[in-house]
This record gives C-alpha cells, structure tokens and sequence, in this order.
C-alpha cells in the first residue's frame, strides 16, 4: 500500500513483485529513469543562466531544430539507460533510427526495450514554460540476439509494461505505471530524492477544461469544431475553461489532477496529427487508462493501434473519460 512520502527507491522496491517476469531488471530501469531525470531537471533549472537553451544549430529527424537543452536530454536519457545493462534497445523522437544495446554479459540477454521523448514541449525552453520527459517500456519480442525493428520496438500500446513522464514545471514530478494504476513522485531538488506526492491518481471522469491549439480551428474535422462550439456553448457547466500550454505533459498533468480534455486532431497541416504514437500517445494513453481516462485518435483506442513505422503520428484525444466518449459522438455525428 502506497504510503504518502515514501520515497522512489523505495516504492519501487516495495511493488517490484507487481511486475510481471519481475527479474529486478524493470526496478533497475525504472533506477535509470529515476537517476536521468534528476540530472536534466538541474540543467533545465537552469537553463537561462548558462548557454544551454537556443538552438543547437542542428536538425533532427523531423526537421525540428534540435534546442541544446533537447540534445543534452536526449544524451543524458540514453547514457544512463545504456550503461546499466538493463535493455536491448532505446528508440528517441531526437535519434533518427533506434538504438541497439548489445547486453555486456554474454549469458544474459536484456528483455526490455525503451522509447523516449527526451524533452517534450522544447519549444517552450527559451520562453521558461515547463518541457516534459516522456517514456515507454516493451518486453522484447524476438527472443535472443539483436532486436528487431519490427517485433521489438513496433508494439501497440497495449504491450506495454511501463510509461510515464517527468514534468519539469513549478516542481518536478515523475509520474509513472506499470500497469497497477498511476502514482506520482516530486523531487525534493535539496536531497535529490523522488517523494510520493500523489499516490494513486485518478482522472476525474468528467472535467471543464478543454486543451486544444485553436489557431488551427479551420483545419480540424468537422467533429472535432462542433465539439468544440459544444464547449463554448453557454448550456449547463458550460462554457468550459480554454487552457493550452503547448506542452503535452503539462497539459496532461493539470487535466489528470482537475478533469480535462487535451486534443491533438489531423488536419491538412498535419494529416496524421503532429503527436508521436510511440513515444508521446502510447504512454500518456496507458497512464491516463490506468488512472480511468481514455485516449482514442477520435474514435479508436490508441492502446489498439499498431504500429508501422517508428515516428509514426496519430491523431490524440486524451483525458477524463466521460469528455473523450463526446468527442467520438461528435466525430461519428458530424464527421471525422
Ligand atoms: P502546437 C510539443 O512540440 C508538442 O509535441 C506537445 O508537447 C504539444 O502539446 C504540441 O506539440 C504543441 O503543438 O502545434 O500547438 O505548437
């Protein structure tokens, strides 16, 4: 039983056996996180003092310009991961193609494979609104030997054995599962400990907060713009309350703690939506299913989908239950 201020270490330890194949390696992984997480929350902290923000000057494979802060995130993430011989493989929205982890002990073959979203929301660095980690844990498919593309990395979400997110923000939270409900962890930056703040989170099933970048009202289907002529509409508990930050984590976070609807939809700009499935959508959709939101791309569960190519996009609707459920109505009503 989660107990309030138990700190990571611990909790991890005391629910190690809630993993399925517990072998100790998942504890460990969840130790990297854990440990990476505190050294880029004391960059971003600092972001502004040192030349760590702006551009990097490069590009990565979206042809989104690689900020410093993004480049050292994605690093940190990785190095840590890497050096504990805990996984076969690591795929990164910063990393053009996934990384393979051969294990440094011959008789033991690493059985997780990790995707990460090293700084979500870099946008936002240089204008000091909150960034977030994101990351998503697979059991490898294929047995032995070097991880497949195919098998190991593209699992629909529903294959998870662990997501989660950091949220760099008025304080730093590790919010995360594996599968046994969402609990949530604040650094206490003084000690360098994780502290449970929020155990066991739940989305509220319905909510009147609405998350959508309306610039783009124009281009959304017709669904989703009488959806949100709903919200605006003065009827009820309604007009509901607009608030888009701009970062996915952050909107995710408020609209899990006060009920929400965060959506992402395509549109002519973005055909498939902007949002990642393998490393923004899958894990935000197991945390907010295990917390009794849902995630669909309007109508399907994004848990459902599998699959095709590592940086695929999807269309993201994600939040208290009740909201979701609408939008899908409206969708089928008036068109997707
Ligand atoms: P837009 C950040 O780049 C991100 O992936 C999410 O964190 C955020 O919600 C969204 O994109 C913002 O996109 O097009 O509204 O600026």
């Amino acid at each position: 039983m989660a107990k309030k201020n138990q700190t990571l270490g611990e909790f991890i330890i005391e629910n190690q056996n809630d993993f399925k194949y517990s072998s100790g390696e998942l504890s460990r992984l969840l130790n990297s996180i854990r440990l990476a997480g505190k050294v880029v929350n004391h960059e971003v902290n600092k972001a502004g003092l040192v030349d760590i923000t702006g551009a990097a000057g490069d590009t990565n494979i979206q042809g989104e310009d690689q900020q410093k802060l993004d480049v050292y995130a994605n690093d940190v993430f990785i190095e840590t991961i890497r050096n504990r011989n805990i996984v076969c493989g690591i795929a990164s929205e910063e990393e053009d193609d996934f990384i393979i982890i051969n294990s440094q002990d011959n008789n033991h073959q690493n059985k997780y494979v990790v995707l990460i979203d090293p700084l979500d929301g870099s946008s936002n660095i240089d204008v000091n609104v909150s960034v977030g980690t994101i990351f998503s844990v697979f059991r490898r498919v294929t047995e032995v030997g070097t991880p497949v593309e195919m098998k190991d990395f593209l699992q629909s979400g529903d294959q998870q054995v662990a997501a989660g997110y950091i949220v760099y923000g008025t304080s730093t939270m590790l919010v995360y599962t594996t599968g046994n409900g969402v609990n949530g962890f604040t650094l206490n930056p003084a000690l360098g400990s994780w502290y449970l703040s929020h155990p066991n989170m739940k989305f509220p099933e319905d909510g009147n907060i609405y998350s959508v970048n309306e610039g783009n009202y124009l281009d959304f289907p017709a669904g989703i713009k009488m959806y949100i002529k709903y919200c605006q509409a003065e009827e009820g508990n309604r007009p509901y309350t607009s608030r888009y930050i701009g970062s996915l984590v952050s909107d995710f976070h408020r609209n899990m703690i006060k009920g929400g609807i965060y959506m992402y939809p395509k549109g002519s700009k973005n055909p498939k939506g902007k949002l990642r499935l393998l490393y923004e959508c899958s894990p935000m959709a197991f945390l907010a299913e295990q917390a009794g939101g849902l995630a669909t791309d309007g109508t399907k569960r994004i848990m459902e989908i599998e699959p095709t190519e590592l940086h695929e996009r999807v269309p993201f609707i994600c939040g208290s239950k009740n909201m979701v459920k609408k939008v899908a109505e409206f969708m089928k009503t008036f068109g997707e």
